[in-house]
């Protein structure tokens, strides 16, 4: 690999570890929220933010030709706020005020708060519908933005997303590129046991869309999924990420359905930040 590339590399693997501590700093702070979400798709985020895929700028959030990223899976927001910290939207600091009263960090993503979030989510299902109307208005108002949605696995089951999917497929909507963060669990189960969703690709395609499965903690994978869907024409594309939720704490990824929306507790942080490495 050049020396460049692998420079790259090295930071983008710290700013996954630096994610992956204040996520789990913060929910064990708040004493509540959902780090296992957040943890699965650091590598997704920190490419998107740091590999020279979204076009943003801190400074001026509301820029009309900026990339938009949606979570779609709102419970994720510590995950989120990681990212933007460290991309300069508010001091990092903040993010120990996570679900304290008066903190725009709510437990959910609210756009009208925090600069950055570019819709407010939790309510499962509906990121794609708005990340379709922010890919719809692009070609509107002749503006090359992209727009980029997570979704998590579990959410895939809402009839919304289908709908959304058929759509954005029908209008040959290449502009938008959503990544659903597979981790295999959702709230109390498998996703497998709750609602199989497999073959996923071969179902985006029947709908229109491009789509290929990665390995989502994979930092070259991701970022070269991210450099192919620019290249996709006349469709919109699906990366369907495998991930492992509550990547880096043992606790968490060894009982996966017990854990989900639970901060780990103080008694055991510093054990789960020792095991996510230094925080360079
Ligand atoms: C419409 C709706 N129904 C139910 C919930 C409750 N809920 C919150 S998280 C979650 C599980 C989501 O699983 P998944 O999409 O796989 O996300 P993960 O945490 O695994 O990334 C559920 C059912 C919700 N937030 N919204
Ligand atoms: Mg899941």
């Amino acid at each position: 690999m050049p020396q460049a590339r692998t420079e790259e590399r090295t930071e983008l693997e710290r700013v996954a570890r630096r994610l992956r501590h204040n996520i789990v700093r913060s929910t064990t702070e708040a004493g509540s929220g959902h780090p296992s979400t957040s943890l699965s798709m650091v590598e997704v985020v920190a490419v998107l933010y740091f590999g020279g895929v979204l076009r943003y700028d801190p400074q001026q959030p509301h820029q009309p030709d900026r990339d938009r990223f949606i979570l779609s899976k709102g419970h994720g927001a510590p995950g989120l706020y990681a990212v933007l910290a460290e991309a300069g939207f508010f001091p990092v600091e903040d993010l120990m005020t996570l679900r304290k009263m008066g903190s725009p960090l709510e437990g959910h993503p609210n756009m009208r708060r925090l600069a950055g979030v570019e819709a407010s989510t939790g309510s499962l299902g509906q990121g794609l519908s708005m990340g379709i109307g922010h890919a719809h208005a692009a070609r509107l108002d002749e503006s090359d933005f992209r727009t980029y949605v997570m979704t998590g696995d579990g959410e895939v089951e809402q009839g919304q997303v289908w709908e959304a999917a058929m759509h954005a497929g029908n209008h040959g909507l290449d502009n938008l590129t959503l990544i659903v963060d597979r981790n295999r669990h959702q709230q109390t189960d498998a996703v497998a046991k709750v609602q199989p969703l497999d073959p996923l690709v071969d179902k985006f395609e029947s709908f229109n869309w491009e789509a290929r499965e990665i390995d989502g903690h994979s930092l070259d994978e991701v970022a070269a999924a991210f450099d192919w869907a620019r290249g996709v024409s006349g469709k919109p594309q699906a990366i369907i990420a495998r991930t492992v939720k509550g990547k880096g704490v043992s606790l968490l990824e060894e009982a996966q359905d017990k854990w989900h929306g639970k901060p780990i507790p103080k008694e055991e942080e510093a054990r789960a930040l020792q095991e996510i490495g230094a925080e360079l």
